[in-house]
């Protein structure tokens, strides 16, 4: 079992409050029906999420009181590109199911559903969201959920389709001389890795994903943007990108 976290800039345009990026998606879907095992997709919220979330200062996973508006907007949003990508999954023949996170977070993660879907063949999809409990609300990034899963769930490696090729020195986007770094062992990278979005600077990421590295073979983070990638990732090719390990 893989699993497979699709960031939120490759799927959506990021900068355009709910606009899709249907071509990749499109295109993604086709990759994932290519995967020779079975996996679980996570899926980022992006323009779908962290724009309102950021407005509404809803960008901390910390629980907050008197936002049910706006958490109720953020959360329709995210249901709603998730209801585009379950789509091109069933259009590629992939037996995807979504399990919205805010049904099924009591505050954990309630792991007997995500396993009856494994079980009962089908491969299930979760996303960044938003949840509710004891009155209080807060969102989930699809990293967190990813750190849940992978502390129950047997997973051989995790992968990190995003929009650059893995993880460099400094936002490869904006500093030219940002340099790639290919493999993390223990921790040992460059503290510089920032940007920062509604739930969290590249830095905090990095902690979530040296979590997450803790339990699987290791975490790889490549480009999904570049066709081809994704399936080879997720069928064990060599290809560009950072492999880190605990
Ligand atoms: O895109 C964010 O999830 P992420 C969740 O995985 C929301 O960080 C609702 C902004």
């Amino acid at each position: 079992m893989k699993l497979i976290k699709i960031g939120g800039s490759i799927i959506t345009n990021k900068n355009e409050y709910l606009q899709a990026n249907f071509e990749n998606i499109k295109r993604i879907a086709m990759e994932l029906s290519e995967a020779k095992e079975d996996f679980i997709l996570v899926h980022g919220a992006g323009s779908f999420g962290h724009i309102k979330a950021l407005e509404y200062g809803l960008d901390n996973p910390t629980d907050v009181l008197g936002k049910e508006r706006e958490i109720a907007r953020v959360m329709h949003d995210v249901l709603y590109l998730n209801s585009i990508i379950l789509n091109e999954l069933i259009n590629n023949g992939i037996p995807a199911i979504s399990l919205p996170p805010h049904a099924i977070f009591k505050p954990d993660l309630d792991i007997d559903v995500v396993e009856n879907l494994i079980i009962s063949g089908f491969n299930p999809v979760l996303y960044g969201d938003g949840f509710v409990w004891n009155a209080k609300h807060r969102i989930i990034s699809g990293d967190e959920i990813i750190e849940q899963l992978v502390r129950s769930i047997p997973i051989d490696y995790v992968i990190f389709a995003t929009d650059v090729d893995g993880l460099f020195t400094k936002d490869p986007k904006v500093y030219e001389d940002a340099k790639f770094i290919s493999n993390i062992k223990g921790g040992n990278y460059d503290a510089e890795l920032l940007s920062h979005d509604a739930t969290g600077s590249m830095l905090g990421k990095m902690k979530r994903i040296e979590n997450i590295a803790k339990y699987v073979s290791k975490v790889l983070i490549i480009n999904g943007n570049v066709p081809g990638r994704i399936k080879d990732a997720l069928n064990g090719k060599e290809i560009k990108g950072t492999v880190i390990e605990a």
